[in-house]
């Protein structure tokens, strides 16, 4: 079906749902069919089509996004936890934030320039990237912001990413000794404004040298075996395993080395967490952080029932992850088991725990994550959480509600 049959009024609603357009083409393509898919009986019905039984909805479902947002970050694609069934998210599932536009680049007249405090600058064109050595990764990626709204619970997606390591070409570009920030720019750019100063800036994020010269970050061009879709940056990407989405550069056109900290908008306003922190002393201090590395999280994506017993499904990401441990409305923290991803560092984990004492009635669902060195994703209530003003790194266990018939 040509998208040119949508009407105006179909393509409102699609935006307002935050569903994709294919799954409104497979699903009958008019407004009525996606009214009806907003309707979570209706829902049930069509996540009950997955193999291993069939889901409750939970009484928890994000709102539609707000149109503001959309306007801000473009198409989001937002995940639907409930419909999770593939621990690689196909590329036309995978949600999408980005602040500036979104530009097309043509492959031919693509240029990565590294340039600042390097002996040998260079430029490289996309087919001289492409020759180098292809490195692979198994990356979730979440925006910093997942969970800090309501309707914004999608965030989130899991693929392979291929592309060229970034060390070797910081070798080869030589580095020199008063470089400490390798700053990274795309080619999006967007009208700032600072004190009054009106400029056009590009998207940029810095890194580092000790974090931009991990073996795991890569200059990527592949994602899950296509080439980068237009809206994950292609033909370039910079990719930083077990960072916040943030960090990982679209459209990346230059790449600079500086001798002093990067204080760009993403760096320095925007994407930074501000907590009323305890003092020793008593009385709290404000902190402003940048936010970086991805935190430790998890949740429940859906629960399912096969012939009266119950299974709790869900995901964990966000750090080297020991185990999983979930609750029953205040009942035990019981464990998980870990089916897919046990042994993987940068992606996701997925989990489940049969609910085998499961009692008709509304109950919650609260799962958390236990990291390696054992830490714990702290709860919601904690000072943690509940003194940072800034929506950001959300990271708070989350409950659920639903309804056992
Ligand atoms: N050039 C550029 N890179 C960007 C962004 C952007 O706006 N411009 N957004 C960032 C943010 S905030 C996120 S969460 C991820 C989202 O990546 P995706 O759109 O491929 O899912 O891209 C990051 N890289
Ligand atoms: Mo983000």
């Amino acid at each position: 079906m040509a998208s040119g049959n949508e009407s105006t009024r179909d393509r409102e609603l699609l935006r307002d749902t935050g569903l994709s357009r294919r799954d409104f083409l497979v699903k009958g393509g008019s407004a009525l069919a996606l009214l009806a898919m907003m309707d979570p009986a209706h829902f049930a019905q069509l996540a009950g089509a997955a193999e291993d039984g069939q889901v409750i909805p939970f009484l928890d479902r994000p709102p539609a996004a707000p149109e503001a947002a959309v306007k801000a970050y473009g198409e989001l694609n937002r995940m639907d936890w409930q419909a999770l069934n593939e621990w690689i998210t196909p590329n036309d599932q995978f949600f999408s934030v980005s602040h500036y536009n979104r530009p097309v680049i043509r492959p031919e007249e693509y240029r990565l320039e590294i340039t600042g405090l390097v002996r040998n600058p260079k430029v490289y064109t996309l087919a001289e990237l492409k020759r180098r050595p292809r490195q692979e990764v198994v990356f979730t990626i979440e925006c910093a912001g997942n969970h800090g709204f309501d309707w914004f619970t999608g965030g989130i997606g899991t693929a392979k990413w291929a592309g060229t390591p970034l060390v070797p070409l910081l070798q080869e570009a030589g580095l020199r000794p008063e470089g400490i920030e390798v700053v990274f720019f795309g080619a999006d750019a967007g009208e700032e404004e600072v004190r009054n100063v009106k400029m056009s800036q590009q998207f940029s994020r810095s890194l580092s040298v000790s974090d931009a010269t991990r073996p795991e970050v890569l200059l990527c061009y592949e994602m899950n075996g296509e080439p980068l879709p237009p809206q994950h940056g292609y033909p370039i990407r910079l990719i930083v395993p077990g960072w916040y989405g943030v960090a990982n550069v679209k459209w990346l056109s230059r790449i600079e080395v500086m001798e002093t900290r990067w204080a760009g908008r993403f760096m320095t306003r925007d994407y930074v967490t501000i907590r009323e922190e305890p003092q020793s002393g008593g009385g709290t201090v404000w902190t402003q952080k940048v936010v970086g590395r991805a935190r430790i999280k998890s949740i429940a994506a859906r629960v399912t029932s096969q012939g009266g017993s119950y299974r709790i499904e869900g995901a964990a990401w966000g750090g080297p992850i020991d185990r999983i441990e979930v609750r029953v409305d205040n009942g035990p923290w019981r464990p998980a088991t870990i089916t897919r991803g046990k042994e993987q560092s940068f992606a996701w984990k997925f989990w489940n725990l049969e609910w085998t004492d499961a009692t008709p009635g509304e109950h919650t669902i609260t799962s958390r994550a236990i990291a390696r060195e054992g830490d714990i994703q702290p709860a919601a209530d904690d000072p943690l959480l509940t003194k940072k003003h800034t929506y950001w790194e959300s990271n708070g266990q989350i409950t659920r509600r639903i309804r056992i018939a």
